[in-house]
């Protein structure tokens, strides 16, 4: 046993340059654990409170100085002198010392970055990885990733009405191939999109961000630089989207107004039914495997006609919609909608909540997909957490910028670690 002998918050900035909150912690054998925590930019509207300073003169109102502070000065008193292994008791220790329904008093971002440096000095204390300390003996299995190749609604100034277009290795020997592959169609899309004339300047992750007019044309453009790259979609790679369809929901007249982005084309406001039909038509066209966010967070009864119509066939994930709590899913798993959860520690606030919803979608067969913001910082936590608990799937960005790579060059370092126990699990959806 280890006690914690320090706890020192301070602000960092994320990929963004938008401030955010860094952790160390200090056992007293003087070991140190130390992590940071991401941020979001299309927020769910249920999502644990992250706590900003709000001080317009200092980096926009986006200062972190109050979430340093309570880290500081009323989390740190509690937790010095308590065993660093124990876990769950600390983040049980934060929520009460919180005491509100979704962190407000303390914000998401301090409880989490104290949640996750705990988990780090310890597996240091032990001198053993961190995906081991977190996920034991048996974990041997590397995700496949959900490349990040276009971006679009709020994570890039192009008018695409979707927020990202991923591609899905979905074979491969080893993560090594798989990322290999991922890299090959990202560089053939690039020379494609170039060779067309538009820019391919990049997103908030790392995604290309070209003017093109309609979902169709950017699906053309991938599937054509897949097809380059001599892969065979569906089999090889396949397409997953994040619509995340709350960003141009429109509440009031209920309507999916995708016009709010897409500015050149006309006729794109839709129904809800419309709007179904529009993305199952997708699925139908394209390789699409998987689809996030296809509905607003508020339209269940959308969420359910689009699960009565293609959930059988493509993995239909909640990331808004359940916003990685317990209550959201169980109300999901109840109403029988989407098949899969899109996983994001901070929306939550820490890792013994995160494990206890994961533990509830394996549960029920729904799929886990461990994901990144938009907002990243260079720790590489995410890639330990997916391989602890044997998530065979990441998201966690494109074929470039470092605070993307960091996670992918992890599961490289993991599956070096691993050697020959590793194994590449590959595609798959339960619920078929
Ligand atoms: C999403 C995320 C990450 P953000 O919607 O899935 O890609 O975006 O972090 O901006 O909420
Ligand atoms: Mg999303």
């Amino acid at each position: 046993m280890s006690k914690i002998k320090n706890i020192q918050a301070r602000q960092i900035l994320d990929s963004r340059g938008n401030p955010t909150l860094e952790v160390d912690i200090v056992t007293e054998k003087n070991i140190l654990g130390r992590s940071s925590v991401p941020s979001g930019i299309s927020r769910g509207e249920y999502e644990a409170f992250e706590l900003r300073d709000n001080k317009k003169d200092f980096f926009s109102g986006k200062g972190v100085l109050k979430a340093v502070h309570n880290v500081n000065n009323v989390i740190s008193p509690e937790l010095i002198g308590i065993s660093v292994f124990d876990q769950i008791y600390i983040d049980k220790l934060m929520l009460e010392l919180d005491g509100t329904t979704n962190k407000k008093r303390l914000g998401s971002n301090s409880i989490l970055a104290v949640s996750q440096a705990v988990s780090k000095a310890a597996s240091n204390e032990l001198e053993i990885p961190l995906y081991k300390y977190i996920g034991g003996v048996y974990t041997n299995a590397l995700p496949v990733p959900l490349i990040n190749i276009v971006n679009g609604g709020r994570h890039s100034n192009s008018s695409i009405a979707f927020q990202e277009f991923m591609i899905v290795p979905v074979k491969a020997n080893t993560f090594l191939e798989a990322l290999q592959m991922g890299h090959k169609v990202f560089y053939q899309l690039k020379d494609l999109l170039q060779e067309k004339g538009y820019t391919t300047s990049v997103g908030d992750e790392g995604g290309f961000s070209p003017n093109i007019n309609g979902i169709e044309n950017v699906l053309d453009y991938i599937l054509e630089a897949i097809h380059m790259a001599n892969y065979e979609p569906y089999d090889q790679m396949g397409i997953a989207i994040d619509c995340a369809a709350s960003e141009f929901y429109n509440r009031e007249n209920k309507f999916y107004d995708y016009s709010k982005f897409e500015k050149e084309i006309n006729n794109s406001k839709k129904s809800r039914e419309e709007h179904i039909d529009y993305l199952s038509f997708l699925t139908k066209k394209y390789p699409i495997i998987s689809i996030e966010d296809g509905i607003d967070q508020n339209d269940w009864e959308g969420w359910r006609l689009l699960t009565d119509e293609i959930g059988n066939d493509v993995q239909l994930v909640g990331d808004d919609l359940f916003v990685t709590q317990v209550s959201k899913l169980d109300k999901g798993i109840k109403k029988k909608v989407a098949n899969s959860i899109l996983i994001k520690l901070n929306q939550v606030g820490t890792l013994t909540e995160t494990i206890e919803t994961i533990n509830l979608a394996k549960k029920n067969r729904y799929e886990n997909i461990i994901s990144h913001r938009s907002g990243e910082t260079e720790d590489s936590f995410i890639a330990d957490f997916t391989v602890a608990l044997n998530i065979g799937k990441i998201k966690t960005g494109s074929i470039c910028r470092s605070e993307r790579i960091s996670k992918y060059n992890q599961l490289l370092r993991i599956e070096e670690i691993m050697g020959k126990y590793s194994f590449y699990s590959g595609w798959k959806n339960n619920n078929k």
